[in-house]
């Protein structure tokens, strides 16, 4: 019987005979819901009742239950079998209630069960057909060389070797960049890899995600998972961790990376420790990476790759634009959400992405680091196993949109610790003690910026348009600009 499907994401399933080795078969034998049109007979039969409800709500009820409860109806036939296997259920489970200690065994359900793999049986599901199933294995193992490959010379991220802090604060402070010189002289370029940092920090405790994880298990768990969304390891406390110095080679004996000159400049420093958290250590296997977000408190950061390359894709944002295909936000642009996993962002919107205006794509190789202007959207994903280094700051550039953002968006300012009451006040008191004239200047941009808002309102609201009547002038109106600018006028 040939394979075949109805949704085009999804590839007719692989049962060894299609000479496309890109995909392997799923591990049980499940085939994408297009395939039932043909076939004579379905697994799903023997789920009773249940057959009434859609796969997707069959896994939600699913969530509901405790490991004993999934293991006994997943007993009860194939078709259960197959949805208890799906690995969100054990991962939630895992994550819900993580045991004191234990052992990465490939995948949640056999970590969370401590199920060595010769213990799990491999039984044949192939007469079951679920995209609800399918599509978790099969966006792990998409193919991701055609979408980071052949970018448009348009949308292609610049690359150049180094900045001065001059040219960057006048003429690059808005966009996107790759250097490809100064990480290649940080000593941890030259020295980190993953077996480096297993042998020296394996029994130290990062942060990856929800879990705090030895990095000897997460290093486990690199070599060996088939995650849709690969855990990603994220810790802002990797400098006193790892014991690190951080700092000027000229001036910090045994500096271990410094920030570039052009990024040197950070205007988050003037409220000293009481910054919010803004350098991360980032490890992750190939596939893992970060969904489309805007960085926090209307930060710039830089982004330097240490070992594995990283493919990048931005789109500035802006009261006029909308953002990244696929990507919803919500009125106070507090919430955003998108597809899945970003392997599923790649097969349903990238090529739209590529061809909407102000997209920008690029890879960042290893002892490279990019520049994330303050406000631009990104979606990274590591090609391979890799390892970086994060960090947000305020250059002089952008110090308007972060005063904004402060004051404006008080409701969505994070990272910094409680004991922090006003963050918008402690940053203006610190910037009106060491950059008094940077401050100024800022404010009165601001100021300007809201008056001239103001005036494009007062006009709407009391003008009257060219050739329009007095008449049609009085009547009252309201106006939904679609963006931002009419919530802010006061
Ligand atoms: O390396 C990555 O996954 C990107 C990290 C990132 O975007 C961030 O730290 O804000
Ligand atoms: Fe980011």
């Amino acid at each position: 019987m040939p394979d075949i499907t109805t949704l085009p994401i999804y590839p007719p399933a692989q049962d060894g005979d299609h000479g496309d080795e890109a995909i392997p078969s799923h591990p049980l034998g499940v085939k994408p819901s297009g395939n039932a049109l043909l076939a004579s007979w379905s697994l799903r039969s023997a789920i009773g009742s249940f057959q009434l409800l859609p796969d997707d709500l069959i896994l939600l009820l699913l969530e509901e239950l405790d490991a004993p409860s999934l293991l006994r109806i997943g007993r009860t036939c194939k078709a259960f079998y197959a949805f208890t296997r799906a690995e969100e259920l054990w991962k939630a489970l895992f994550v819900g209630s993580p045991p004191a200690t234990f052992t990465w065994r490939g995948s949640w359900r056999s970590t969370y069960l401590n199920l060595p793999a010769s213990k799990v049986p491999m039984v044949d599901c192939s007469h079951l057909y679920s995209d609800a199933l399918y599509r978790p294995f099969n966006c792990a193992h998409i193919v991701l060389d055609p979408y980071v490959t052949k970018i448009p010379a348009r949308n292609q991220i610049p690359r150049l070797s180094d900045l001065s802090p001059g040219e960057f604060h006048e003429k690059w402070a808005d966009t996107p960049f790759v250097l490809t010189e100064p990480v290649k002289s940080w000593p941890v370029y030259k020295d980190w890899t993953v077996g480096t940092l297993l042998g020296r920090y394996g029994q130290g405790t990062f942060r990856a995600e929800a879990v705090d994880w030895p990095l000897r298990t997460y290093g486990d768990y690199m070599a060996d998972n088939a995650d849709e969304s690969p855990l990603y390891l994220f810790d802002c406390g990797f400098v006193s961790k790892m014991g690190l110095a951080v700092g000027a080679p000229e001036s910090t004996p045994n500096a271990a990376y410094w920030p570039p000159a052009c990024f040197a400049e950070d205007l988050f420093s003037v409220v000293g420790s009481d910054r919010p958290d803004h350098q991360w250590l980032i490890v992750g296997p190939e596939r893992s990476g970060s969904k489309f977000h805007k960085d926090p408190n209307a930060t710039s950061a830089w982004n330097a790759v240490i070992r594995g390359p990283k493919y990048w894709i931005m789109f500035p944002s802006g009261d006029k634009r909308p953002p990244p295909p696929g990507v919803y936000v919500s009125d106070d642009q507090s919430e955003v959400t998108s597809p899945l996993s970003i392997a599923e962002w790649l097969l349903n919107f990238h090529a739209e992405a590529r061809r909407t205006a102000g997209c920008m794509e690029g890879i960042c190789g290893e002892g490279e680091i990019l520049h994330v202007p303050s406000g631009w959207w990104h979606l990274v994903v590591n090609l391979e196993a890799s390892i970086a280094i994060t960090q947000n700051f305020i250059p002089r550039a952008h110090l308007g949109a972060a005063l904004d953002f402060l004051s404006n968006k008080a409701d969505q300012v994070s990272g910094f610790r409680k004991n922090v009451v006003n963050p918008y006040e402690k940053f203006i008191s610190g910037m009106r003690e060491t950059y008094p004239e940077l401050l100024e200047q800022a404010l009165e941009e601001l100021q300007k910026k809201a008056e001239g808002k103001k005036r494009k309102w007062d006009d709407i609201v009391h003008g009257k348009a060219e050739g329009e009547t007095e008449e049609q002038n009085a009547g009252g109106f309201s106006f939904g600009f679609g963006d931002d600018s009419d919530v802010e006028v006061p």
